[in-house]
């Protein structure tokens, strides 16, 4: 296949922008080839700069869910960009959007707007830590919650530990207060809260893990962290950036019928421009300034352009039969692709909840990061590669999750399956 073009402009963007990319994983580093530069999008389709188009599976990493350049959401950006595209004062369309997540999301009574999946997840915290007047949090070994430094800790191996640094610029005081459990593992939280008690201001977990490849709760495991969380006193938060309006109509809260205290949201809110946002209970999220005095602010929250995209997103989503389409084609994908790797003699482990879905290149149950880390990432490498030979663009890493939208086809479905096959071969 010809991506020539894309190579070039590799080698140029590597001279101006650190990496030759805005952000890492789309520097294709962990598959090991040339990035492709992306020309344009329309529907399940992307397009690279040198004309081959994909059926995608990316989908901006999660908020293209109702297909890439949907003629409704450009509609109303451009609409809203013929006022001006940002004016630093209230609008209308704030309001509007986040009714919406209200009425859609039942913890949630109230929202801020922010600029991205991090600036959500660092604002709930800090307002944890402001309402508790607790410093600790736990997260949880292989979630990702965004670049805030206390959030880029990595797990120490073993059940309970005190973190250390996840990348050079993050001091150990940085992370001093981060505490790491073991997702799907109910005494590595309970040693932290035995530990640490009444010191944790909040513990915060990716209800679908869509970070380390997509690992789904195992039963009963968000019901414990309920339950323990209001034991202690502890705000608990669902980083829902990704599960958000995504894994059903009302995120993993609704699929999973858990009120978490706080959550966050990003990516499909955004409908593809830069949004985040953040809320939950009244009483928690009346303590951010103005109102309250935890501090958090943002030149561009709530910004016109981003509220329309986000706006014309849900309402396409909530259209009748939306959910319903989106399960049965992921549910008719997943199982088609697991059936090419099950007759190519691989008994890899296929993960889906709604539309964003993972194969582990492993024959182990992944439950949590330790097991997903025992996939063959070169084995996944050759997979990928030949995917995007196949003209099927995928997550560039095996610690990704893959994302189905209202605009892939039965006929996508059939290539992709196909694709898989051919894929397979001689990896
Ligand atoms: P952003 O700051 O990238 O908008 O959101 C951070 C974030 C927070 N929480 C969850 C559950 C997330 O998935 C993310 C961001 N997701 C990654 C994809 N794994 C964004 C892609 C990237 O980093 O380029």
């Amino acid at each position: 296949m010809n991506i020539e073009k894309s190579k070039e402009l590799f080698l140029v963007a590597e001279k101006v922008i650190p990496g030759g990319v805005n952000s890492p994983v789309r520097a294709f580093k962990s598959v090991g080839c040339s990035p492709l530069f992306i020309k344009e999008s329309k529907g399940s389709k992307i397009i690279d700069v040198d004309g081959n188009e994909y059926i995608d599976y990316v989908g901006s990493w999660g908020p293209m869910i109702v297909g890439n350049a949907h003629p409704k959401v450009q509609e109303r950006v451009i609409k809203a960009l013929e006022k001006g595209s940002s004016f630093g004062a209230p609008t209308e369309m704030e309001i509007e959007l986040a009714q919406k997540i209200i009425d859609i999301v039942p913890s949630v009574e109230m929202v801020r707007m922010v600029n991205s999946g991090t600036e959500a997840t660092m604002s709930a915290i800090r307002l944890a830590r402001g309402v508790t007047g607790r410093d600790k949090i736990i997260k949880f070994n292989g979630c990702y919650h965004g670049h805030a430094d206390y959030l880029l800790a990595s797990a120490g191996s073993g059940l309970a530990t005190l973190s250390i640094p996840g990348t050079p610029g993050v001091t150990a005081k940085n992370v001093s207060d981060t505490l790491i459990a073991e997702l799907n593992n109910r005494e590595s939280v309970e040693a932290l809260f035995n530990q640490h008690g009444k010191d944790i201001a909040a513990l915060i977990i990716e209800p679908v893990v869509g970070n380390a490849g997509c690992i789904p709760p195992v039963d009963g495991f968000l019901e414990f962290l309920r339950e323990i969380t209001e034991k202690n006193g502890t705000i608990f938060i669902f980083d829902e950036v990704m599960t958000g309006f995504r894994v059903s109509q009302g995120g993993a809260q609704t699929y999973y019928n858990i009120k978490p205290d706080l959550s966050c949201f990003g990516k499909v809110i955004g409908g593809g421009l830069p949004v985040g946002a953040y809320g939950g209970k009244k009483e928690i999220m009346e303590n951010i300034a103005p109102v309250g005095n935890v501090y958090q602010a943002g030149t561009l929250s709530g910004n016109p352009l981003a509220m329309a995209a986000g706006i014309a997103t849900l309402e396409i989503l909530a259209e009748e039969g939306a959910y319903t389409k989106l399960e049965e084609n992921s549910k008719k994908l997943c199982e088609g692709v697991l059936k090419q790797f099950n007759n190519a003699g691989y008994n890899f482990t296929g993960t889906r909840v709604g539309s964003m879905f993972s194969v582990f290149f492993t024959e182990e149950k992944v439950t949590d990061f330790t097991s997903a880390l025992t996939s063959d990432t070169k084995k996944f490498s050759r997979y990928f590669q030949n995917m995007l030979e196949n003209k099927v663009y995928i997550a560039p890493s095996q610690f990704e999750a893959g994302f189905l939208s209202l605009a892939h086809s039965d006929e996508d479905i059939e290539k992709t399956i196909e694709a898989v096959s051919n894929s397979l071969k001689g990896i």
